[in-house]
């Protein structure tokens, strides 16, 4: 993340619809996107949390439409929330306005930032066992079938192509060719990984042209670290980061989360002896998801869920290895070369996934 003076942040604070004064602000969580910070305020004598949020704008191009998703989803969510008698404030992420009653303050660099309040007492992870992957399973299932009714046609496409699995892969031989970091050498055993699976880019995209597949509002980014978990009941209470919630596939939603949660190591482990696809996690997911989203998913779509595991992390792995191709510039990176051990990780998951196809195959269909 890029260095914040406290005064800077401070001021961003000040243009809030928020009473009492700053107690700190600082950097917080492992999102590879925004810059997200822990805000604290002193308010009457008590300790309240937000989180701070600076949007990228290199990415989401279009502050207004991303706020406007954000709003239109999370109001959404909260009278769903209420109507089934659960708690929006612990359930689903709120906006609070800024002084002047807009969802976000732009500042003078024309980046957007929101404040969101803490959902206290939770906890975000890296990495879970079966009882977190079950557990967020049924909040991203969830989470799909409150929103099985929304108007899909008012959401903006905050990221054109984001899961345009073809397009992912057009994007990354562009890059290949451009290899403006003289970095493809380096690379050739992933390059040819890649281009082995050029044939599976499309299935999804033919399966939706047949017919065979639903469009629905899915989040599209449901990374582990995207559910906030309940610290006492261990429950998964709230999905998170709303930014690329658009129309999409069952699927992906389900595939994005096995791609990171269900790997036996981190997600830029450099030891590739150490990643692999854990079936055990699988079906923990499996469950968990098939009870969130109560019986919407048609038959086709279940058994498009093991290549929905396959192909966000194969897709992903395509961005990983793109960005350092194009010099890291879409995720944050830590060291020189965390986007190439990204990469690697996901292909090894791919090629683990492959191996074990039978028997998702059977967990999918039991
Ligand atoms: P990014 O798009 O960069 O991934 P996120 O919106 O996912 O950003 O936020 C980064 C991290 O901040 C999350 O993984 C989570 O740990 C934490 N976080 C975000 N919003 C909240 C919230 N309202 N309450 C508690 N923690 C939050
Ligand atoms: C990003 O925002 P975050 O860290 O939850 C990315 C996802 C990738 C993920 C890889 C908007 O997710 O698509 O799968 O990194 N989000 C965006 O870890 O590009
Ligand atoms: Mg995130």
């Amino acid at each position: 993340m890029g260095t914040f003076a406290q005064d800077e942040l401070k001021n961003v604070v000040s243009e809030f619809d928020l009473t009492g004064k700053v107690t700190s602000v600082t950097p917080y969580g492992n999102g590879h996107i925004n810059d997200t910070f822990l805000l604290i305020m002193d308010q009457d004598g008590k300790e309240k949390h937000y989180i701070l949020q600076r949007m990228n704008r290199e990415i989401f191009k279009n502050s207004d439409e991303l706020m406007e998703n954000v709003m239109r989803v999370t109001s959404f969510l909260k009278k769903k929330i209420l109507e089934q008698g659960g708690d929006p404030d612990r359930e689903t992420l709120q906006v609070i306005p800024t002084k002047d009653g807009k969802d976000y303050y732009t500042d003078s660099e024309d980046y957007g930032w929101r404040i969101y309040p803490f959902i206290t007492d939770t906890v975000s992870y890296d990495a879970g066992g079966k009882e977190e992957l079950n557990k967020s399973g049924i909040a991203f299932g969830n989470f799909q079938y409150l929103l099985s009714d929304f108007p899909a046609k008012e959401l903006h496409e905050t990221i054109p192509d984001f899961h345009n699995t073809v397009n992912r892969f057009a994007n990354f031989k562009k890059a290949l060719e451009a290899d403006v970091m003289g970095r493809a050498k380096e690379v050739a055993d992933e390059v040819q990984f890649i281009l082995d699976r050029e044939k599976d880019c499309h299935f999804f995209g033919n399966l939706l042209e047949k017919g065979e597949l639903p469009l629905r509002v899915t989040h599209n980014d449901t990374k582990l670290n995207n559910v906030l978990f309940d610290k006492d009941t261990g429950k998964a209470i709230c999905v998170i980061d709303l930014d690329t919630v658009m129309p999409g596939f069952a699927a992906h939603d389900f595939g994005d989360t096995i791609r990171f949660g269900a790997s036996t190591a981190a997600e830029d482990e450099k030891d590739l002896n150490k990643v692999s696809c854990d079936m055990g996690l699988f079906e923990a997911y499996f469950d968990g998801f098939m009870e969130g989203c109560r019986g919407s998913l048609t038959k086709r779509e279940v058994e498009t869920l093991p290549m929905g595991a396959k192909i966000m992390t194969f897709e992903c792995g395509m961005r990983f290895l793109t960005d350092y191709l194009e010099g890291d510039t879409y995720f944050k990176t830590h060291y020189k070369g965390q986007n190439l051990d990204r990469a690697r990780t996901q292909f090894k998951l791919v090629k683990d996934m492959e191996e074990k196809w039978d028997i998702m195959a059977q967990i999918v269909n039991k």
